[in-house]
């Protein structure tokens, strides 16, 4: 991997998303202003769009048109913005900074941040749905439907449920795979598909072949998260650390020790590596992303 390559490529996608979110959110002067202005806090200027970088990654296997990878990566970038609103506020995780600042409902109100998710995720779908058209409905359709599974009781939000049971209970490890594999891995995998399917059908076998890559990233995702959230501190997070510790919440760390984390993390990224194997050079930044997520510091 030429690292310089990667750290353009990464910030050129970052960047990009950065003006196709700022295009498609209502400018904070239309009606009603408060609740723009709020949607624009929670999505603009934060994040390391790791959602966006994947659909963008897994889009350079098909030959995409650019326009309708940024609306793929607008539509899981909104999603999950919502997400974070959500889970910060006192009903769940009850979190006052976020991307290091406010949290929504701290720097506007709680209503204000229950709409702003609401709004976020119906501008989701709607990015979607109103995307340049590929050459097959049927096929768009199904992208819409796939991102409403991943979004959904059986997916991001059904995780999220099962999170807050947990609070204070002891996991199995299957048990707490199968909530991550939904609040964290559900969003994530989804971001691969999706931007594969922007373009050219994949050749038999590589979609699912990705579908799996993007199993094992968002499991691999979270795992690191727990470990940062172990180790790291607030100003480098953007986020309160501990939290989980905090709020009684069982997570890798907690399940496994710090070392064996590690280690689980390790073992699911030359796993994820492999998997893109058979997909050849095309996969490269794929293969580049897994090892960022391993390796980042927030
Ligand atoms: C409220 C329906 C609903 C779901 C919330 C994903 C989630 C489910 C809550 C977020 C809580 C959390 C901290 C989960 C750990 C993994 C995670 C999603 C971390 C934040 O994602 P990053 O690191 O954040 O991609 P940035 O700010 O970089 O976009």
């Amino acid at each position: 991997m030429n690292g310089n390559d990667f750290a353009a490529w990464m910030a050129a996608i970052q960047q990009r998303t950065e003006n196709a979110l700022a295009a498609l959110l209502p400018d904070a002067a239309i009606a009603p202003p408060r609740l723009h202005d709020a949607m624009r806090y929670a999505v603009l200027g934060g994040g390391k769009r790791v959602r966006p970088l994947l659909a963008h990654a897994a889009a350079e296997l098909v030959g995409a048109s650019p326009e309708r990878v940024d609306r793929v990566a607008c539509a899981v970038e909104l999603i999950h913005a919502y997400s974070l609103v959500h889970d910060d506020m006192p009903c769940m995780d009850d979190d006052v900074l976020r991307r290091g600042k406010p949290t929504v409902h701290v720097e506007y109100d709680e209503a204000t941040a229950l709409l702003v998710g609401d709004a976020l995720q119906a501008l989701a779908f709607q990015a979607l749905a109103e995307m340049p058209p590929g050459d097959s409905p049927a096929a768009q359709l199904e992208m819409v439907a796939l991102l409403a599974r991943a979004a959904g009781s059986r997916g991001m939000a059904g995780g999220q449920a099962i999170d807050l049971a947990a609070v204070g209970q002891q996991l199995t490890r299957e048990e707490l795979e199968f909530m991550h594999i939904h609040k964290t891995g559900a969003l994530i995998r989804a971001s691969v598909v999706l931007g594969a399917q922007c373009g050219a059908p994949l050749a038999e076998g590589q979609l699912e072949r990705l579908d799996r890559y993007g199993k094992l990233v968002g499991l691999l995702f979270q795992v690191v998260d727990d470990i940062l959230d172990a180790q790291a501190d607030t100003a480098t997070l953007g986020k309160t650390a501990g939290k989980d510790a905090d709020n009684n919440k069982p997570t890798y760390v907690t399940l496994l020790g710090l070392s064996e984390a590690r280690r689980l993390a390790d073992s699911l990224l030359a796993d994820a590596r492999d998997t893109l194997a058979i997909l050849g050079p095309r996969a490269a930044r794929l293969d580049e992303l897994a090892t960022f997520i391993v390796h980042r510091r927030f």
